[in-house]
């Protein structure tokens, strides 16, 4: 279809005039899959774009703009819906494009099978045929939209979905907005269909999201990441860029909206975002007719590089736990492997979401008690951790214990394995309280690699300090007080790390007297 531009903002004005917005009856309540976004500008996948024919024009290229993925047809596995838009090389990353497609997948990230191919419109610039199953017809908005992209002129050929069931059939519909129409994509009879005509789309409908749904950004200059930044100190001081990173739309406390969070990043550069990550922050806001109030702020990390003051609420500092000896490297280096991201679960099993920030330095849960969010956990990790940050229902209570890995560094020792150390955390009703003794008690599996790398490196280098602490420590752990005498003793004899002495003296005194 081709319509010029000028008659369709006529349009958008008569339908605002002639109008006025249908308000329906409330909807029945359903439950909608989760939907996680991923938004792209400049780094989008590729991956995608070889189940669409290859395009015979050298000047064009296909851009993968959005990716969506959720439940959206009668099948128990999510689908994935892939905006493709067909642009120039030279690419526009606002939108001045030439083609459009929905492509369906399945959800196999290295191996994508396509499902379905939607052909959504066709500026007719180029002489192009891209066979899709169907050209979807777009129709004149019920109602002008509000400007989404605050910052960003909604540009003309711009176009974008999101995931919302309006035909109230408990499957999430697909909604088109472009700067051509608009159009309502519903899984009915076994197949997707362009179905606008027969429902009433209002603002309300529109403003309805699934129980969780995650946005993610590929840019920092990403103009509806933008939006939070001015919950933070505005602007970034000189050579600081702000970037939004993910933000999440749930229901986190005990009001029965939902909340806004979104993690942010303030990271260097000069004349735009390097990448080298100074800060990280955690914003939590209620969205009052599309006005965001923040709610609470919390300061994730700070490498005290940069003179930034953010009034955050909280500052929550990645835990060292106890019994950990080694160089601290965090403070006053930038976070260059910076990478973080957060996911919303009810770890407590109070049935209110807690936000589980994961970040390369370890861990930190945010949790509503008590009518305030608090930091109920935080771990440091070590960078060289070889399994995974985790939350795991060990005795099936409905409440998730937090299991967080660390490697013990090696003094002195070419080639020998850093020991692999476990953290275990317990909710005790208003936090996250290390257990290790519940852990370590049960755990004979441990306790044996541990000996193992132990007589390993015993045979090959000789007694090590590292090594004789923590198996004393596992044994203290386990109420084997003689075998943890035997361990313990010998660190408070021969150790050279003045920190391994203090404790294995500490553990000594609480053990029963011989
Ligand atoms: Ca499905
Ligand atoms: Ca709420
Ligand atoms: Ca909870
Ligand atoms: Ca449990």
């Amino acid at each position: 279809m081709k319509r010029p531009l000028q008659n369709t903002l006529v349009g958008f004005v008569i339908s605002l005039i002639l109008s006025p917005l249908v308000v329906s009856a409330d909807p029945p309540k359903t439950t909608t899959s989760e939907v996680k976004y991923y938004h792209y500008y400049y780094s989008a996948p590729v991956g995608y774009h070889r189940l669409l024919p290859s395009l015979a024009s050298k000047e064009l290229e296909y851009h993968t703009r959005l990716v969506a993925e959720a439940n959206i047809n009668d099948t128990p596995e999510k689908e994935k819906v892939v905006l493709i838009v067909v642009d120039t090389k030279r690419h526009t990353p606002y939108g001045e494009w030439l083609q459009a497609f929905l492509l369906i997948t399945d959800s196999d990230i290295n191996n994508p099978k396509k499902k379905d191919l939607l052909k959504l419109f066709d500026s007719d610039a180029y002489d192009l045929e891209v066979p899709a199953r169907i050209s979807i017809e777009l129709h004149e908005p019920p109602f002008v939209f509000k400007e989404r992209l605050n910052d960003a002129p909604w540009k003309p050929h711009g176009v974008s979905f999101r995931l919302i069931d309006l035909t109230g059939d408990g499957i999430l519909d697909i909604w088109v907005e472009a700067a051509y129409g608009v159009a309502l994509i519903s899984f009915q009879n076994g197949e997707l269909k362009e179905v606008f005509s027969n429902y009433t789309v209002t603002k309300e409908k529109l403003a309805e999201t699934s129980d969780i749904e995650y946005h993610s950004y590929d840019a920092p200059v990403e103009p509806q990441g933008r939006l939070y930044h001015r919950f933070l100190s505005a602007p970034a001081p000189k050579g600081l860029y702000y970037d939004t990173r993910m933000v999440a739309t749930a229901n986190v406390d005990d009001t029965p909206e939902k909340e806004t969070i979104a993690l942010m990043i303030a990271e260097t550069g000069s004349g735009g975002p390097h990448g080298e990550w100074v800060q990280a922050f955690l914003l939590i806001a209620e969205n009052e007719v599309d006005v965001l109030r923040k709610k609470d702020l919390f300061k994730l990390f700070d490498t005290g590089t940069h003179d930034l003051d953010v009034p955050a609420r909280v500052s929550i500092d990645a835990q060292r736990t106890p019994f950990i000896f080694r160089e601290w490297t965090r403070i006053g280096s930038p976070w260059s492997f910076g990478w973080v991201r957060f996911k919303l679960v009810d770890l407590t099993g109070d049935g209110i979401l807690d936000i589980w920030v994961e970040h390369a330095m370890g861990v930190a849960v945010i949790s509503f008690q008590n009518g305030e969010f608090k930091e109920v956990c935080s771990g440091y990790s070590s960078t060289r951790r070889k399994s995974p940050i985790e939350y795991i229902d060990i005795d099936n209570d409905g409440i998730y214990e937090i299991k967080i890995p660390d490697r013990i560094a090696m003094s002195g020792v070419a080639g020998a394995d850093y020991p692999e150390w476990l953290n275990f955390y317990e909710w005790d009703g208003n936090t996250y309280r290390l257990n290790n003794e519940k852990f370590y008690a049960k755990n004979d599996k441990y306790l044996i690699r541990l000996l193992n790398t132990y007589n390993f490196v015993l045979i090959r280098y000789g007694r090590f300090e590292e090594y004789s602490f923590y198996i004393g420590l596992v044994f203290y752990y386990r109420g084997n007080a003689a075998m943890a005498y035997k361990y313990l003793q010998w660190v408070v004899e021969h150790a050279e790390n003045d920190g391994y002495i203090q404790a294995a003296k500490s553990l000594l005194k609480k053990l029963p007297p011989r």
